[in-house]
């Protein structure tokens, strides 16, 4: 793709344009919070997360800017961290972590990740990972929690072994409803006694072709932040459901209990609510899909694109948690017309798929870049953040940039 097309201006103009364009659009707060992310310096990451932006130091938790994730597969620098708890520092050899899996099993069992990778077939896959509070800054009225704007997603490569797999070999009882997952974390108060976070998914996601323990993320063993030695993946839903450091899958004849499964986490309203509601906590139901969605990657918000270049060449990616997403369109001149994207097949199921466009700009001036996806449900992006609930999860209102015509 023409990168040339668009020039780097330094720094300090790109923060005046969007200083300026935070001032073309005061007033309408639903557009301003897109630009809040630009321009932060984040002191105090790791250096191994060091492009990211920090939004809590303890527990960590970082977010990708949405040019930064430009890549097919997502790499570990430029992956979110999301945690709950302190992270643990495990140094077992890999091979050697044991994970309990028991309750409504035939048996059960204690297998290290040596002997999964020997028992059962190793497979690659490329799956979102999406935190279900990805977007909450766009929430108004505000809510608590981690404000993150677009960047708490990534498509890495996966290695590890399917779950039915695992389960198959374990005997799943009729009886059993959920799988739950125990982890080596540890909760911020430092009480051993309570877990940071302990969630799960309905057994029948567990038994998905996608579901998997995974030990490898894009060709080398899975970074401490990630969940070394071994985690779930559970395509589609919320990354909570991704349990890291994984020590325990405990089947359940109900649905899990676990910390962060009840209350408000990861949990919406029944009904649609006005914004701001008090909702009861049992009206309140557990998130399951996670709705469609794409990101604009190229060009940068807030970089100018010089007329003497013919076309203007936006790109990103598109993911649904239903499925693949069928078409996505882009529009120059805030929705008064959309041109159909080019959409790339996903390299397996539950990965995000690529979209690129081309746009004649008529005169130079502000522009903004929205892109909407469509998934195979026939569901659409929301052109506004969609359903305020009370923490502020699935935000997947339209992706926008601004870009100058200089
Ligand atoms: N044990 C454990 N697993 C966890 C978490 C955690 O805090 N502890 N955070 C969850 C949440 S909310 C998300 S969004 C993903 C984030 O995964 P990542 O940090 O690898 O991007 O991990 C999930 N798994
Ligand atoms: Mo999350």
């Amino acid at each position: 793709m023409a990168d040339e097309d668009i020039e780097k201006t330094d720094s300090k103009s790109r923060r005046q344009f969007v200083r300026n364009s935070l001032l073309t659009v005061l007033g309408s707060e639903l557009v301003s919070w897109q630009y809040l992310a630009l321009g932060k310096e984040s002191p105090g990451l790791p250096p191994s997360k060091k492009e990211l932006r920090l939004l809590n130091s303890r527990p960590l938790n970082a977010e990708a800017m949405p040019h930064l994730l430009d890549d097919q597969i997502t790499p570990a620098s430029r992956m979110f961290v999301r945690n709950n708890g302190i992270m643990p520092e495990i140094n077992k050899a890999q091979d050697d972590w044991v994970i309990k899996i028991d309750g409504s099993v035939d048996r059960e069992l204690s297998l290290r990740i040596g002997d999964l990778r020997k028992k059962f077939q190793v497979i690659s896959a490329q799956v979102v990972l999406e935190c279900g509070g990805n977007g909450r800054a766009g929430f108004r009225p505000r809510v608590r929690g981690n404000q993150w704007t677009f960047g708490a997603v990534g498509c890495p490569l996966w290695e590890g072994v399917r779950l039915k797999d695992v389960l198959k070999y374990a005997g799943v009882k009729s009886s059993a409803v959920y799988l739950a997952y125990y982890s080596h974390d540890n909760h911020l108060s430092g009480d051993p006694e309570k877990d940071a976070i302990s969630r799960g998914f309905p057994i029948e996601k567990a038994m998905e072709d996608w579901s998997m323990i995974v030990f490898g993320m894009n060709g080398k063993p899975l970074s401490r932040e990630h969940g070394f030695p071994a985690r779930l993946i559970c395509p589609g839903f919320p990354g909570s459901a991704s349990g890291k450091w994984l020590q325990r899958l405990y089947i359940r004849d109900k649905v899990h209990d676990g910390a962060k499964m009840g209350g408000y986490s990861y949990r919406v309203p029944e009904f649609p609510v006005r914004p701001g509601e008090k909702v009861a906590k049992e009206h309140m139901k557990i998130i399951h899909e996670m709705p469609v969605k794409s990101l604009i990657t190229w060009p940068e918000s807030g970089e100018q694109f010089l007329m003497s270049k013919k076309y203007l060449e936006p790109r990103g990616f598109a993911w649904s948690g239903s499925g693949p997403v069928t078409s996505v369109d882009v529009s120059f001149n805030f929705g008064q017309s959309w041109i159909q994207a080019k959409l790339e097949k996903p390299v397996n199921p539950f990965a995000w798929q690529r979209w690129s466009a081309a746009v004649k700009i008529p005169v130079r001036g502000y522009y903004e870049v929205w892109a909407r996806a469509t998934d195979a449900t026939g569901r659409q992006q929301p052109m506004l953040v969609p359903g305020w609930n009370p923490r502020g999860y699935l935000n997947n209102a339209m992706a926008r940039i601004a870009v100058q015509a200089v």
